[in-house]
């Protein structure tokens, strides 16, 4: 058994491309089961025995499941704490670091999801996230007077806020600021992000021939 036993199960132009963005940012071999969603392919036998939800990413490393892009991102990044993309446990920064990771799947997704399909809010007392403006304003403060979410340093967490801002900017479901768009420029310049687009793009033109 090797930590770089590693196996993604992953769409093109997905939530998987941003885990592509971070195994090649941590620079470290893995294995790439493509799927093709056109075809349900992610809704065959095989893959919902893996993942009952059909969805990617889906990560297997020696034999667990890992699903959600949240768990997928500090499960990496951990694996990996030679690469420094996460505070150690020992590190005062690794309490905000998981607060912000866990902020992206229990808080802003649903809060989008919400507002992009024109639900009506609850109470924020009810809510998860409070209110879609309270929710984002605080994302939006933590970044007001730093280069990456937790101060100077660029960790996982900045990889998969850069890409899941700037997706969520190219279908006009947030409203960005200067600062959150030079945030964003910050993250998606990377050679990782540009490696990993073009991946996409390959495969993509696979799945079209
Ligand atoms: N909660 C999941 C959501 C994953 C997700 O929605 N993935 C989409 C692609 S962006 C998917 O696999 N959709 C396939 C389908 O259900 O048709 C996560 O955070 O990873």
């Amino acid at each position: 058994m090797s930590k770089h036993d590693l196996v993604l199960y992953h769409s093109p132009q997905t939530r998987g491309s941003g885990i592509v963005f971070l195994l090649e940012e941590l620079g470290v071999p893995y294995t790439l089961k493509v799927l093709n969603r056109n075809k349900g392919e992610h809704r065959s036998a095989e893959f919902l025995a893996i993942n009952p939800l059909g969805k990617v990413p889906t990560l297997v490393h020696n034999g667990a499941v890992i699903t959600e892009q949240v768990a997928c991102y500090l499960y990496l990044a951990d694996l990996f704490p030679e690469k420094g993309l996460a505070p150690s446990l020992k590190d005062p920064k690794r309490g905000e670091y998981l607060r912000w990771t866990a902020y992206q799947g229990s808080s802003f997704e649903p809060a989008v999801v919400d507002h992009a399909l024109q639900r009506k809010a609850g109470d924020p007392s009810i809510m998860p996230y409070g209110s879609y403006s309270i929710m984002l304003d605080a994302l939006y403060k933590q970044l007001d007077n730093h280069s990456y979410l937790l101060g100077d340093q660029m960790y996982a967490l900045d990889l998969f806020w850069g890409s899941t801002l700037k997706w969520c900017r190219e279908f006009n479901l947030i409203e960005t600021t200067p600062i959150i768009d030079a945030y964003i420029d910050r993250i998606v310049s990377r050679s990782a992000f540009i490696k990993a687009i073009e991946i996409d793009q390959a495969l993509l033109q696979k799945q079209a021939e």
